[in-house]
């Protein structure tokens, strides 16, 4: 009994762990492999044999992701991390082409950045963006009744559909928000958000109530307003992981401003102007750039002062003045000057650059169309045999039968009019040394 009670305890906690983290996570994917053209001669009556019509393979089905309004968290990768789309149907007889496979959309919230895992490079900013495909299928390949020529009337080959490109990648969260708000637990952040626009973020007296971000948007006119956004609060030593850690931090990256919820009252028994300072401290170690980004401070909980007028708070309004920081009394609680404190941020906000987009950065991607023959690398393995590869050969192998003689003739032919047989040579292969093309080997014949 005992034991059940400490695995469900600890089971439970490390859920938990995994939740506050899941800003950033490393997924597979793979589009569809195209589908096999198809050998057939065509049968009718009185036709012993007619001409060959095996229908072509269907293309693959894609990899295209999608922005999810109204969603922030990248949870529902948590189980799964593996996105495989269909691949495309065999080509039929009576030229009938094969179906092609489906899309898989995999939905992500609003300014997620898609990543290259071994590089890190950015790949695509999913801010404002329609669908974006990652991961195109493979084509399909060409059915019999392509390869009749009038030396060869009975091909009795087709090939086989290309595979579907894959890649691993990271999804990292960085949310679209003119304004974050940093502070430490219960400072009162949630409650002001909840004070200045519609979100309903949970509230309660205990630290660490908020494990996720969330967004509200604050109305300041008619039309005109912003998004703001509550992250977890920070500790002391946060940057080295203590509390939540700062990896939420990232969420506020792109926001035009912070604003730093001070707990004024000093309800947990802490001066105001040393809480300021442990979060100066922790954005500092996160980011010199976050750091320098325009603050506002928000003095929260006056509610239970009976005065402002003290000569700790002067001391401290004197301290922010002098650091270039404006500095806001509120009550998140009664509402008392959020009006004053948003239409401030929005002044500050219209003098501001617009949310920062983050430009696709330069990786080399395998071109499935334009990667040619002449870019092909012949190396000589351990063993002393000349290994050919590139994307074009692998393309090539990918679609031959070699099992079957016609295919392979069409191989050899490949090899020879595109220059691979020329370029052995000049690469020092002798007849009866060995060739290797990814899993094909043969003897090289001149
Ligand atoms: N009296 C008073 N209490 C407040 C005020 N603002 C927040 N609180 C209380 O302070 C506690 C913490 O508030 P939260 O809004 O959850 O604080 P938080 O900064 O989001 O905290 P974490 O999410 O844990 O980082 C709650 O019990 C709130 O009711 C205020 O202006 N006046
Ligand atoms: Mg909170």
């Amino acid at each position: 009994m005992y034991n059940k009670l400490r695995y469900n305890a600890a089971s439970r906690g490390s859920e938990s762990g995994i939740s506050m983290f899941i800003d950033k996570i490393k997924i597979y994917v793979k589009a569809g492999d195209g589908g096999n053209g198809c050998v057939s001669f065509r049968r009718e009556k009185y036709v012993a044999k007619g001409g060959p019509d095996g229908g072509d393979g269907g293309r693959g089905g894609n990899i295209v992701f999608r922005i999810d309004e109204g969603s922030n968290t990248l949870l529902a990768f948590r189980y799964k991390r593996k996105f495989i789309a269909s691949p495309g149907g065999d080509g039929a007889g009576g030229k009938m082409h094969g179906k092609n496979g489906e899309d898989v959309i995999i939905k992500v919230p609003a300014g997620t950045l898609i990543r290259d895992a071994e590089s890190g490079a950015i790949i695509k900013d999913m801010s404002a963006c329609g669908d974006f495909i990652l991961c195109r299928g493979g084509k399909g390949g060409f059915g019999n009744r392509h390869f009749a020529t009038p030396t060869r009337q009975i091909p009795n080959f087709a090939k086989n559909g290309i595979p579907g490109e894959e890649r691993e990648i990271i999804l990292e969260l960085k949310m679209i928000a003119d304004v974050g708000l940093v502070g430490l637990p219960s400072a009162g952040k949630s409650s002001l958000l909840a004070a200045v626009s519609a979100a309903r973020p949970k509230i309660a007296e205990y630290h660490f109530t908020t494990l996720e971000p969330s967004l509200g948007v604050v109305s300041t006119g008619e039309e005109s307003g912003f998004v703001m956004a509550d992250i977890p609060g920070l500790i002391d030593g946060a940057s080295d992981g203590a509390g939540l850690g700062h990896a939420f931090l990232r969420h506020v990256d792109r926001c035009r401003m912070l604003i730093q919820v001070v707990d004024i009252a000093g309800v947990e028994g802490r001066r105001p102007i040393d809480d300021f300072e442990t979060i100066d401290r922790e954005l500092k170690n996160f980011d010199e750039e976050l750091y320098s980004r325009p603050r506002l401070i928000a003095a929260n909980k006056c509610d239970l002062l009976e005065t402002t007028d003290t000569p700790e708070i002067d001391g401290f309004v004197a301290t922010m003045n002098e650091r270039g920081y404006d500095v806001v009394f509120i009550s998140a609680a009664t509402r008392q000057n959020t009006k004053e404190l948003v239409m401030k941020a929005a002044e500050m906000l219209s003098h501001l650059p617009p949310v920062l987009t983050y430009e696709p950065e330069e990786i080399v991607l395998d071109d499935i169309e334009n990667a040619g023959p002449d870019a092909i690398i012949i190396k000589r393995d351990d063993d002393g045999a000349y290994n050919v590869s590139g994307r074009w050969m692998e393309l090539l192998c990918g679609r031959i039968n070699f099992s079957d003689r016609e295919s392979l003739m069409y191989f050899e032919n490949q090899l020879v009019r595109y220059g691979v047989i020329d370029r052995l040579r000049e690469a020092g292969c002798a007849e009866g040394d060995t060739v290797r093309m990814f899993e094909f080997e043969f003897d090289f014949v001149d």
